[in-house]
């Protein structure tokens, strides 16, 4: 298991982070997807085929405990057992599926439902999907006075009080007070934690005093990455800030805003987004477009919530989330629904090597614009914003200083025009209109000369990303010279056993050195296995992180294996060269 915390570790740093998943109240860097009622199976095969691959750092899951029987999707919001058995699947499946995501640098988060028991029924006694028998206010775990008394409804959110110790939505509110309930709370949550989920999603946080949260938390093990579902739109006695001692909290202004803004607004206005918009400290927001609930009316849903029905739209807004840097944002991953209670379709996502996507399973994470997305905003991780320009109503394009440029046009004209990027010269793929694997890019490429314009053809409704991970020629050497400023790095990976087909590389946060991308990392040399070495030519006078990597040569997303640990950081020398080992 520490293993697998390693290597979830290497992915965090990877991302410029310089925080530990121990800071907890911190956002984390990088981008996480909710793959909303997956199936564990399903879950494990696309951390190893597709989130890791493309750079995701975490994956959201459906509530993995035993639920109430049923076919609506929020059956899972009505806990009988803490046993790891539900529509996702089985403990051992949960198991396998948390260490594959493990291996393939992908954190599993856990939706908790821990603000109350099951009630859909509420008068006769039932059992849930595992078996366990229960009616309400009654299960293995609890009897009716672990329960906030006298029993009363949730009725004025005027009063903090009424919000925390009474039911919701006629849901048996347990009494997260007590030492009992808190530590079997605890025993849940520490067992996720054993079997290496590394991040938890609070359900229904706000229904619950922050000193019951606190009180749980003081009884978990690790260090796991906290975030807060508060629901918080301003006018409430509970608010958003009082939860930022526990950890990040879900900004759903962030949600109804940028809604507002790509439905009937003006995407001019995005220059400021953020905190002058009334939003909370970046490094304490998760942030998204739409969630489970709010897509389909529920939880603070709104007429101008963004869901995967607006198609082009919705890739246009998530671009442009996922280029922005605010909070830490989750990609929604839904299924299609036209009834908002429908649960999930049940087909599985995955079949061999075909993939049920863009239909009954709507797989948003999958989509070019959004998937590519991720990529870039682990390369442009820390750099601010600079170059905005915008045609005063709905065209955009922003740099983030240095690595990267992006251009939104949210009109129904072609956007043709040269943008001053403030990047290095060079080919560079537009990773909206194809992908960048191995030097190669499939879609149309943007070429940045020497004074860092670069000309762009934006079709209406679409948009356009270039990013110094994702380089075709060029990149910063406009010089005839090739490599001016350029050194010897001699990479060394001891320890590295590998079986038939696998091999050791460098991966590291420079495009140079893969980006992060396994696909894209250099291959070092096995002259003196278990040993790897190789000297790679980078830029001089540059800060960078890497370690070493096993994977599969003909198929990058199997057979990864990370180094565990803490990235190696070095500084490139000026001239000359320099050493730096890693290992497994
Ligand atoms: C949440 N956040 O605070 C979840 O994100 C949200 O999806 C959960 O509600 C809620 N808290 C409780 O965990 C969902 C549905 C509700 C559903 C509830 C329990 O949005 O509609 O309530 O889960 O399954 C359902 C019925 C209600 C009924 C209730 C109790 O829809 O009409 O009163 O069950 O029987
Ligand atoms: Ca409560």
């Amino acid at each position: 298991m520490s293993n697998a915390v390693n290597k979830r570790g290497g992915v965090l740093s990877a991302l410029g982070c310089a925080l530990a998943l121990s800071v907890s109240g911190t956002a984390e860097a990088g981008v996480y997807v909710h793959l909303f009622e997956w199936k564990w199976p399903d879950v494990a095969r696309e951390c190893e085929t597709f989130l890791g691959p493309k750079g995701y750092t975490g994956v959201q899951v459906s509530p993995p405990n035993e639920h109430i029987t049923g076919t609506q999707w929020w059956t899972r919001y009505q806990p009988v057992s803490y046993r790891l058995d539900s529509r996702g699947g089985t403990r051992a499946q949960f198991i396998d599926m948390v260490q594959r995501c493990n291996a393939a640098g992908v954190a599993v988060y856990a939706d908790l439902v821990i603000n109350h028991t099951a009630s859909y029924g509420a008068s006769g006694s039932s059992t849930g999907v595992a078996g366990t028998k229960w009616s309400t206010r009654s299960h293995p775990m609890y009897g009716s006075n672990d329960y906030h008394t006298p029993i009363c409804s949730i009725s004025n959110y005027q009063d903090a009080y009424n919000v925390q110790n009474c039911d919701l939505s006629g849901l048996p509110d347990l009494n997260t007070g007590s030492s009992y309930v808190q530590q079997t709370l605890a025993n849940y949550i520490n067992d996720l934690t054993s079997i290496g989920v590394k991040g938890f999603r609070v359900d229904a946080a706000k229904h619950m005093s922050p000193g019951d949260i606190s009180g749980i938390r003081n009884r978990m093990t690790g260090s796991p990455f906290i975030f807060l579902e508060v629901i918080d739109l301003g006018g409430e006695a509970v608010t958003a800030s009082q939860y930022f001692g526990l950890g990040s909290v879900t900004e759903f202004k962030y949600s109804a805003k940028i809604g507002e803004q790509f439905k009937i607004g003006q995407l001019k206005n995005l220059k400021t987004f953020g905190e002058s918009w009334g939003f909370m400290s970046s490094g304490k927001a998760v942030v998204f477009t739409d969630n489970h609930d709010n897509q389909r009316g529920h939880g603070a849903g709104g007429a101008n919530i963004l869901t995967y029905k607006d198609g082009s739209l919705y890739n246009l807004a998530n671009v442009f989330m996922l280029g922005w840097p605010y909070g830490y944002p989750q990609v929604m991953s839904s299924y299609s629904f036209s009834n908002t209670d429908a649960g999930p379709p049940g087909s599985s996502v995955h079949n061999g090597t075909s993939v049920n996507c863009f239909g009954e399973w709507q797989c948003e994470h999958r989509w070019r614009e959004i998937s590519n997305m991720v990529r870039f905003r682990a390369v442009t991780e820390g750099t601010a914003v600079s170059n905005w320009w915008d045609n005063g109503n709905n065209q955009i394009a922003f740099a983030r200083a240095g690595k990267g440029f992006v251009v939104v046009n949210r009109e129904g004209g072609a956007l043709n025009r040269s943008f001053a990027t403030s990047l290095p010269a060079g080919t560079y793929c537009n990773v909206l209109s194809g992908d960048f694997n191995n030097g190669t890019c499939t879609g149309s490429t943007v070429t940045v000369d020497g004074s860092g314009n670069a000309t762009f053809n934006v079709a209406a409704m679409t948009s356009a990303a270039i990013h110094v991970g994702a380089v075709v020629s060029g990149g910063g050497n406009p010089n005839p010279n090739p490599n001016p400023g350029s050194v010897t790095v001699n990479f060394t990976c001891n320890n590295g056993q590998t079986y038939m087909g696998q091999s050791v590389y460098v991966i590291g946060n420079l495009g140079a050195l893969g980006a992060w991308a396994p696909a894209s990392a250099v291959k070092l040399n096995p002259a003196s296995y278990p040993t790897w070495t190789g000297a790679i030519s980078l830029p001089a006078n540059t800060a960078l992180e890497w370690k070493c990597l096993k994977r599969e040569e003909s198929n990058p997303a199997n057979g990864v294996q990370w180094q565990p640990g803490d990235n190696i950081k070095l500084t490139t020398p000026s001239s000359g060269s320099v050493s730096t080992t890693g290992g497994f």
